[in-house]
């Protein structure tokens, strides 16, 4: 078993992968930036490492110093949570030369799915639904391209092979716009990727984002843990995210969880993940893997009670995993509203000193955060303060719930989204689960 890690992040999740650890008897090292030096998660670490300026290029994102942290204190592993070095291939590569576990999946595999084209490949191969496309790279010749958008059918999405979450990517309605639009996607694409590959989709117009969290421990053994819809985002921030996704049929959601697992014993796949899905008309369609644990891992836990961090730290001390599929079981409905220091009118962040700070409780309440009162919410970084997450026994409790929860919780000093999550929470289409990926942006936020 691992008896002491690093964990490689801040804020909310350093708070989650310590808390897991305390759990595990597990001592940890808080790797934290000039900026966040007064931190909870730092202060509450047996031992703490600053390693570098406040910005996340120079400290987050610094590799060699995280590496040198573990060294120095003789750490076992490293939790690289979600953001700045979580999916990073090179990284994890360094960190298992360097004699740590990494915490996550193999360096192989984190390259394999950070390639769009690749995982697509793989998924498509070991029989998890995509979207009709290219089914590869696209090439030079301008009459073939033509042909495959013409057998997808208009509208098409060129994406590119190193993008993901919503970078590189460009819709085209007609014929006449395809071969100057793949061309811009590939020069965008080679300058902020340094990857030219794009490839090509069918555009689905009206689709929910849907996902499904995997557990594998790399020796065979994989469970599904259901679904989440995370439709409600703004600019590929997801805002709000729920579990179960509401409107998907038991036995269509099996149906891909099934093929899920397949994809993952396939490529032998270890730690927790995450197959993101579009869904229209009753249909899943995979476009991308994400290897790391995600931000909106709570609705999970709450509505099947499995602690996903302390699964993933389980598996990569190298435990057989301890869950069966027929151990998994969906209790009831679980939300969780993403509470930003932001300005609600424009959106910018609000960083600044936290005056007052009012936590909500009572059943079936959850609260993943760092913040405390006068605490400084430094600019550097995501805006994320709080996450706020409400279980029910079924959607309509979850909501009444998490209303409650929004009208109790107070943050004072700096703006939040707070109102925003209040308006959603009150909204008929949310209420009656009627939305698509575009329905915050088109609808709510008019
Ligand atoms: C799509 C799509 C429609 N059709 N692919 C955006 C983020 C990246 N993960 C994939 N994205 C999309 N891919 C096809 N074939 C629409 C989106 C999309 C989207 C997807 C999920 C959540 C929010 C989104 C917002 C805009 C576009």
């Amino acid at each position: 078993m691992i008896e002491k890690l690093v964990i490689a992040n801040r804020g909310e999740i350093a708070l989650r992968i310590q808390r897991a650890c305390r759990e595990l008897g597990i001592r940890t090292v808080a790797v934290h930036s000039e900026a966040d030096r007064d931190a909870k998660y730092v202060k509450l670490a047996e031992e703490s490492v600053c390693i570098g300026p406040a910005q996340a290029a120079d400290s987050y994102l610094n590799g060699p110093a995280v590496i040198a942290a573990a060294e120095v204190t003789s750490a076992g592993a490293i939790h690289p949570g979600y953001g700045f070095l979580a999916e990073n291939a090179d990284f994890a590569e360094r960190v298992e030369h360097s004699g740590f576990v990494f915490v996550g999946p193999s360096a192989d595999t984190i390259r394999l799915m950070g390639d769009k084209v690749s995982a697509i490949e793989a998924m498509r191969e070991a029989g998890v639904p995509c979207v009709p496309g290219s089914g590869g790279p696209l090439g030079e010749d301008d009459q073939e391209n033509l042909r495959i958008a013409e057998d997808i059918g208009y509208p098409v999405i060129i994406k590119a092979a190193g993008g993901g979450g919503g970078k590189g990517m460009r819709v085209v309605h007609t014929e006449s716009a395809l071969l100057n639009a793949i061309s811009l996607t590939r020069a965008e694409s080679d300058a902020a990727f340094h990857n030219d590959t794009v490839y090509m989709e069918k555009f689905l117009e009206k689709p929910r984002h849907v996902e499904i969290q995997v557990l594998a421990d790399g020796l065979g053994n994989v469970v599904y843990l259901g679904d989440r819809d995370c439709s409600l985002q703004r600019r590929h921030q997801k805002v709000v995210e729920e579990a179960p996704a509401p409107g998907v049929r038991d036995a269509k959601r099996d149906e891909v969880g099934r093929r899920c697992i397949d994809a993952c014993r396939k490529i032998n796949y270890r730690s927790a993940g995450t197959f993101e899905f579009l869904y229209q008309d009753d249909e899943f369609y995979f476009i991308e893997m994400n290897t790391r644990i995600q931000v909106e891992h709570p609705v999970t836990e709450m509505v099947t009670g499995i602690d996903l961090v302390k699964e993933q730290i389980c598996i990569a001390s190298g435990e057989p995993l301890g869950i069966q599929q027929q151990d998994v079981t969906i209790r009831g409905h679980a939300i969780e509203c993403r509470i930003n220091a932001e300005d609600p009118e424009t959106f910018l962040p609000s960083p600044g000193r936290i005056d007052q700070y009012h936590q909500p409780g009572g059943p079936g309440i959850r609260v993943d955060s760092h913040i405390y009162n006068s605490y400084l919410v430094p600019p550097y970084y995501d805006s994320l303060i709080a996450k706020l997450v409400a279980h029910g026994s079924s959607r309509d409790e979850a909501i009444a719930r998490m209303r409650s929860a929004l009208s109790e919780m107070v943050v004072e000093g700096i703006k939040t989204n707070l109102p925003l999550h209040r308006e959603i929470m009150s909204d008929d289409g949310f209420n009656n689960a009627e939305f698509t990926i575009h329905y915050l942006e088109q609808s709510l936020l008019k």
